[in-house]
């Protein structure tokens, strides 16, 4: 009887390149975030293998040493899919799956396939959809064909599983549809937000996993869906929040990732619409990642993409029950003192400081240093309350202290 794998633990090879750009330490933490990537598909990481090389071999990416290295051991133990770090070429997709023989997926296709697993309405649906297709269409010819009856997990949810054969044409066709039905559920969506009235409007961003989730809930006692995997929130949540007497509008949205598929980016417009269109950010950071000021240059590059970079932000750094300083052995001579040995206090004395209130250091889950938040935030709500309604500004005193 043939064994029946179950999505759940289907086995998959990381690949990653140590090269100019990135050297052995910076892999590995991109490795660690593609393993979270897997585990969050349904997928279980067997082994990384990483290779050094400056220039990717344009029809492997990786040399050929290194490929009949991982031929082997994909025979050995059953992988289901390889999945590398970096974008690949279409060519370079179709020839290591010929030689491979299973699924080859690159950073963006997992990500588009954790996007396909999770979205539950049917705008996120055809956010997805819309983005699938277009990673799709360059790498249509005779993709995936070979291996009909392993069909099914990672990298082979939504269009993927049904459409793959169709020729061009009907795929290009698809893609105008759904852009169509998204302009619709936009035209909506847009009427719904200026129904909203003339309150101010806050949206929570930030990197994936960073907490957002559980800020709004801290704050706004609702119960959005928070959870330790990548991406849980893809829809916004808006709720009304009121703090001393001040009613503002607090959004939560889908979670920002290093190198976040373009196709996602543009296919989401309607969603970061939400973040477009905002009076001001919180932007939250999980100060308690090893890699959490690359996290932020993310963050802030996606916010450029959409206009957004110079909005007024607070910086809310979270998690700080978790975060601890590397220590370095007194008698340890060799380690240079970096980044990761810094205490919170020298953090928060760094350009943090310059930020002034608008860098906060709080636990969401502990609900620790929520009132300075909630100050913090009180405070430049009003001022763009006020700048907005002069003439009530006598509702509102200029500290939450002072109510
Ligand atoms: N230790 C600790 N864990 C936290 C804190 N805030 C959130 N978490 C945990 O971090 C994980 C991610 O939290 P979410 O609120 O889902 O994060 P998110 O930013 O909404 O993530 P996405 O929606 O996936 O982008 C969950 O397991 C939370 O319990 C905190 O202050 N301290
Ligand atoms: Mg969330």
């Amino acid at each position: 009887m043939l064994e029946k794998k179950t999505i759940d633990h289907e086995k998959a090879v990381l690949i990653g390149v140590i090269n100019r750009e990135q050297n052995e330490e910076k892999v590995t933490e991109y490795l660690d975030e593609l393993e979270f990537l897997t585990y969050t598909a349904g997928g279980e990481v067997e082994k990384r293998f990483v290779q050094r090389i400056d220039l990717p071999n344009p029809k492997t990416y990786i040399g050929s040493g290194k490929m009949q290295e991982v031929e082997a051991f994909v025979k050995e133990h059953e992988i289901g899919s390889v999945i590398f770090d970096d974008e690949l070429s279409p060519v370079q997709q179709r020839n290591i799956e010929k030689q491979l023989r299973c699924k080859i997926l690159d950073r963006t296709g997992l990500i588009l396939d954790i996007f396909a697993q999770r979205a539950r309405t049917s705008y996120a649906r055809t956010q997805v959809e819309l983005a699938q297709y277009e990673y799709l269409l360059p790498r249509l010819t005779g993709l995936w064909t070979h291996l009909e009856r392993q069909r099914g997990g990672i990298g082979m949810r939504g269009p993927g599983e049904t459409e793959i054969e169709t020729d061009r044409r009907i795929v290009r066709d698809r893609i105008s549809l759904l852009k169509k039905k998204l302009i619709k559920i936009d035209r909506q969506m847009e009427t719904q937000r200026g129904n909203r009235g003339s309150l101010v409007r806050v949206a929570l961003v930030g990197y994936t996993n960073v907490g957002k989730s559980t800020l709004m809930n801290v704050i706004s006692k609702s119960n959005v869906f928070a959870e330790n995997k990548l991406f849980a929130t893809l829809d916004t949540t808006v709720r009304k929040v009121v703090i001393g007497n001040l009613p503002f509008l607090l959004s939560d949205t889908v979670g920002f990732i290093r190198k976040l598929p373009t196709q996602l980016v543009e296919s989401f417009k309607g969603t970061l619409d939400e973040v477009r269109e905002a009076d001001m950010l919180l932007h939250v950071v999980d100060i308690s990642h090893p890699n959490f000021e690359e996290h932020i240059e993310s963050v802030n590059k996606v916010l450029s993409e959409i206009g957004s970079a110079n909005k007024e932000t607070i910086m809310v750094f979270n998690k700080i029950d978790l975060y601890k300083a590397e220590v370095i052995d007194e008698d340890d001579l060799t380690t240079e003192r970096t980044n990761k040995h810094m205490s919170l206090e020298e953090w928060e004395n760094t350009w943090m400081r310059r930020m002034g209130g608008n860098a906060l250091f709080i636990s969401a889950l502990n609900k620790e240093n929520l009132d300075t938040f909630k100050k913090q935030v009180y405070k430049t709500v009003r001022n763009i309350h006020v700048t907005r309604f002069p003439y009530n500004n006598f509702l509102y005193p200029e500290n939450l202290d002072q109510y």
